[in-house]
């Protein structure tokens, strides 16, 4: 590490670039409803673009609309070193989760420019489409699609509650890229994140080094009962699927209360058909999200949903179709990328410890394909997922003053 520089960032002008790019989709409540692949979206993108290649970058769009911002090294022949995160984010999403890991990396970017600090390797930004997984499931696709955990055809074919395909959107904002989806050498990847938990604000502490990742599982089931009349039909006479799915919701929740301290289970997503107040809803689609630190709880979790769905389903006189639709297991993230992480807060004089996500992360595929690590700082109350997501602002200056020192030590000063 280069010790005759002030290697910083510039905490204001990350400040200001944050809340800039929070305008695009903000919400009446301060948050951010920014959704893949909509026209915010792409403004989104645009402005993004606009400001790496002020800061002297050239950008390539994959075809999965994932965007790279690359900075020279001084040999560029050697593998990028990239960091970065994503910009689409919840319908009730707040101005950090994602963007702070790409205004940071940009934020690095133009520090570098300022320090006239050259690297060995060349730097690539990178926002990938599509992390959140709201719009079209499954999340980080397109980084999943990078590392070969799923097929480009299957990414592009995704659909949204109204059939609205992930290709022909892409197409639509004008980031459907030439480049191919990944099946290049990335040096290693680092990714700046929110730790959307209360961990490390309640302990007071300046920076999570994130050694892993929870694994994760999702799931979609079609319920199938018998739509009728609320009135004449007698209650025994039921196939109410929305019964049904209320028993499974109450399933799932026992089953994350069952593999306590560390489980989680959600019901977030419940599709009532026809959804209406005085007809027995007749269909319903219901999602399931598992989560766990090991990944043999979290293959109990799921044996006990398998086993479950279809005893609740033929109690209701319904049928139930489980499918699940993305699996990733517990990632352990690179051992000597997390100690550059824990070096840089150190160096930095920052309170730092250890910690796992319970979220996933881009940074979970790329740990497939490249040395890679992130980078946790705190978030008010642990609240994210939130239009009333917060954090102070020299939160986000330590966090990236971590992830600077990070990928320069990885990168090599020339
Ligand atoms: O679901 C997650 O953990 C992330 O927000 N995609
Ligand atoms: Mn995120
Ligand atoms: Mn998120």
């Amino acid at each position: 590490m280069r010790k005759d520089t002030n290697l910083a960032v510039d905490g204001a002008r990350l400040w200001d670039s944050l809340m800039e790019m929070a305008k695009i989709g903000a919400t009446a409540k301060g948050g951010v409803n920014r959704l893949t692949l909509t026209d915010l979206d792409r403004q989104s993108r645009d402005l993004f673009v606009t400001w790496c290649k002020d800061a002297g970058c050239t950008i390539t769009v994959d075809r999965m609309g994932s965007i790279f911002a690359r900075r020279k090294g001084t040999d560029d022949s050697l593998p990028p070193v990239m960091v970065g995160s994503h910009l689409d984010t919840q319908p009730t999403g707040g101005k950090f989760d994602g963007a702070l890991g790409v205004m940071a990396a940009l934020e690095l970017i133009r520090s570098l420019n300022d320090l006239d600090i050259k690297t060995r390797h060349p730097i690539e930004v990178a926002m990938w489409t599509n992390e959140e997984g709201s719009r079209f499931a499954p999340a980080m696709v397109a980084s999943g699609v990078f590392v070969g955990a799923f097929p480009e055809d299957y990414g592009l074919s995704r659909t949204d509650v109204d059939g609205k395909r992930f290709g022909e959107e892409l197409k639509r904002i004008g980031y459907a890229g030439p480049a191919p989806v990944g099946g290049r050498e990335v040096a290693a990847f680092f990714e700046l994140h929110i730790e959307q938990g209360p961990i490390l604000e309640e302990a007071g502490t300046d920076v999570g080094v994130v050694t892993h990742a929870n694994g994760q599982r999702w799931y979609e089931i079609d319920i199938t009962g018998v739509e009728s009349h609320a009135g004449p039909t007698p209650m025994a006479r039921r196939k109410d699927a929305l019964l049904c799915a209320a028993r499974i919701v109450e399933a799932v929740n026992a089953i994350g209360w069952g593999h306590e301290p560390h489980a989680c289970a959600t019901c977030g997503m419940i599709l009532a058909q026809p959804n209406s107040r005085n007809v027995i809803p007749g269909k319903v689609f219901l999602t399931v999200d598992f989560r766990h630190p090991e990944d043999d709880r979290l293959a109990s979790m799921d044996a006990e949903l398998r086993r479950l769905v279809p005893e609740i389903a033929a109690r209701s006189g319904c049928t139930a179709e489980l499918e699940q639709i993305f699996h990733f297991p517990v990632t352990t993230f690179d051992p000597a990328c997390v100690g550059r992480v824990r070096e840089g807060a150190r160096q930095l004089g920052l309170s730092h410890r250890e910690i796992h996500s319970g979220a996933g992360h881009d940074a979970v595929y790329m740990a497939r394909v490249a040395p890679t690590a992130m980078v946790f700082v705190p978030c008010v109350g642990g609240i994210s997922h939130n239009e009333a997501e917060d954090i102070k602002p020299e939160w986000a200056t330590a966090g990236a003053n971590v992830l600077l020192h990070a990928v320069v030590e990885t990168a090599g000063v020339a």
